[in-house]
């Protein structure tokens, strides 16, 4: 899929305020730093469209990017970033718990996992929460770039095995460098299949191709 545009739409805390349900929507989510925001720059070649940082906690919304006039990107905040207050977390949990319930046309939730480190259990609970909803998820394992491709396969195999624990197959799996740009095509192609089986509600979008 050729990426002709990326902009900005929105930021919000709240579900009613979120742009019509009506353009299929992926949601990008994983822990803290994980690198989200990269990626969504890397996959659209936008870099400082979506806010990215050292400092894990960055983004802190639901933010949407509409993305060939068609479709949207989510950026959510991470999960499980370790210096924030008990509240916020509370916060956290109801708003994205809120977005994933209710959010009709979400297509595929992206869920990045860190692919120098082996499986966690924050992450492998945010998969079976998502199996349990059957709410439709793929893996994109991030910062491939940062070891060798037989650490990151080992990482990859530990967390596919660990995830046949509970499910009876694993997801689509993507292994992305936001650096080098590894899997971009890859995960561009993955949206575009599902954004062509997409059904439009009743009211349907305004021109623009997917
Ligand atoms: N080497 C390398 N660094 C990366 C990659 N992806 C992200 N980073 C770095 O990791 C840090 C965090 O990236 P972000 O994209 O802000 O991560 P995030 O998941 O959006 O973080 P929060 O919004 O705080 O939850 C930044 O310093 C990025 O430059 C990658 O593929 N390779
Ligand atoms: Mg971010």
């Amino acid at each position: 899929m050729i990426i002709k545009s990326a902009e900005f739409v929105c930021s919000n805390t709240q579900i009613s305020k979120l742009p019509p349900p009506v353009r299929p929507e992926y949601a990008f989510i994983g822990r803290s730093n994980v690198g989200k925001s990269s990626l969504i720059n890397m996959l659209v070649n936008k870099k400082g469209l979506a806010k990215t940082s050292q400092t894990p906690g960055k983004t802190q919304l639901i933010n949407h990017f509409i993305i060939n006039e068609n479709w949207y990107l989510v950026d959510l905040p991470g999960y499980g970033y370790a210096r924030i207050s008990k509240s916020k977390k509370e916060d956290w949990d109801k708003f994205i718990r809120n977005y994933l319930n209710k959010r009709e046309s979400l297509q595929c939730v992206m869920v990045l996992i860190d692919s120098r480190l082996e499986p966690q259990k924050i992450d492998l609970e945010f998969c079976n929460m998502l199996g349990e909803k059957g709410l439709p998820f793929a893996l994109i394992f991030t910062k491939a770039d940062k070891q060798s491709t037989t650490k990151t396969d080992q990482n990859v195999a530990r967390f596919k095995k660990a995830l046949l624990a509970t499910f009876e197959e694993v997801p689509d799996i993507f292994i992305t460098s936001a650096e080098t740009a590894v899997g971009k095509d890859e995960v561009l192609s993955f949206i575009h299949q599902i954004n062509q089986h997409f059904t439009p509600p009743l009211i349907s979008p305004k021109g623009g191709e997917f």
